[in-house]
């Protein structure tokens, strides 16, 4: 079996609690209307679909990563609040991870920090054990175990902080390449950084969470908090074309996505279409081509 032919679980999660904007949970079907499927497949994937799951909150997302983790698993799901699920669903299987967290946000208020009280602004500071101290223990939450330390986790294309999450990243020690960093070293360094900090010393699986709101919002406008100054699709795509080429990339969340903010069915179209390359990319569609099997030219007869 070549490295790159496995299998790929695809789990699609439409959930919006965690937020107040509707829609984000029509983001799984959007994105796979424009054709996840085929493109994972053409890419020589052996597909496990799970379908829309019909109810999913952190939980049920928790014990379907458990369920679910083959060699490697997408959920394409809605807010980034899932991502404690997702997160603490792959630890338990692969208690090694390190996350790479491509966001204009950087999801790490706690509860006693948020001024929005949206969940999504705050899964981060679930997962960190070293925040522990600092979040409270809150009814529903309490099978929720702090899975991954702060040198462990990588941020890339954040643009819109909050003073308390600017704190903690500081005083965590956490690592970050905000778009301004960006803009000074280029993706290329940011990457090469990245794995240093990363996979540097060891070999270990990647968790990849994707809020498509990292791209700019000319690129990706059906999303629920837009900020300007994002990725470039260049930009997005060299992230996620790296991140393949480690060969450590073990599960992917694509959130954010959400078809009834567009403007336009254009702008629904465009949003899901760019998710679906991010995903593509990330599981091994280069820009170059060559990705799925072709040895040997026809000759005329
Ligand atoms: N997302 N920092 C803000 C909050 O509500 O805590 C925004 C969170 C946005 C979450 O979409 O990545
Ligand atoms: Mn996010
Ligand atoms: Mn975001």
């Amino acid at each position: 079996l070549k490295k790159s032919v496995h299998s790929v679980a695809v789990i699609g999660a439409p959930f919006s609690q965690g937020q107040k904007r509707k829609g984000v949970e029509y983001g799984p079907a959007a994105v796979r209307e424009a054709g996840l499927m085929k493109r994972l497949s053409n890419l020589g994937k052996w597909l496990d679909d799970f379908g829309l799951l019909s109810y999913s909150p952190t939980f049920n997302i928790f014990s379907f990563m458990m369920f679910a983790k083959q060699r490697a698993s997408i959920t394409v799901f809605v807010p980034c609040s899932l991502a404690i699920g997702t997160i603490s669903g792959h630890a338990r299987h692969c208690p090694d991870l390190c996350v790479i967290w491509v966001d204009a946000h950087a999801d790490i208020n706690t509860p006693l920090t948020t001024s929005s009280g949206n969940l999504h602004g705050q899964p981060v500071s679930f997962l960190l054990r070293e925040l522990q101290d600092k979040v409270p223990q809150l009814p529903g939450f309490s099978w929720i175990k702090p899975c991954i330390s702060s040198p462990s986790i990588v941020y890339i294309g954040l643009r819109d902080v909050d003073p308390p999450e600017h704190f903690i990243l500081k005083n965590y020690d956490i690592q970050y390449f905000s778009m301004r960093d960006i803009d000074r070293l280029g993706i290329q360094k940011v990457m090469e950084q990245t794995f240093d900090l990363l996979i540097g010393k060891r070999q270990r699986p990647i968790h990849l969470s994707f809020d498509i709101d990292a791209f700019d919002p000319t690129l990706a406008p059906a999303t629920g908090t837009p900020v300007a100054g994002g990725l470039t699709y260049r930009e997005g795509m060299y992230i996620t074309e790296e991140i393949h080429n480690t060969g450590l990339l073990s599960a992917l969340d694509l959130v954010e996505v959400n078809p009834q903010l567009a403007a336009s069915e254009e702008e629904a179209k465009a949003t899901a279409s760019l998710a679906v390359d991010v995903i593509a990319s990330s599981f091994g569609q280069t820009r170059e081509g060559g990705h799925i099997v072709y040895d040997q030219l026809p000759t005329p007869s």
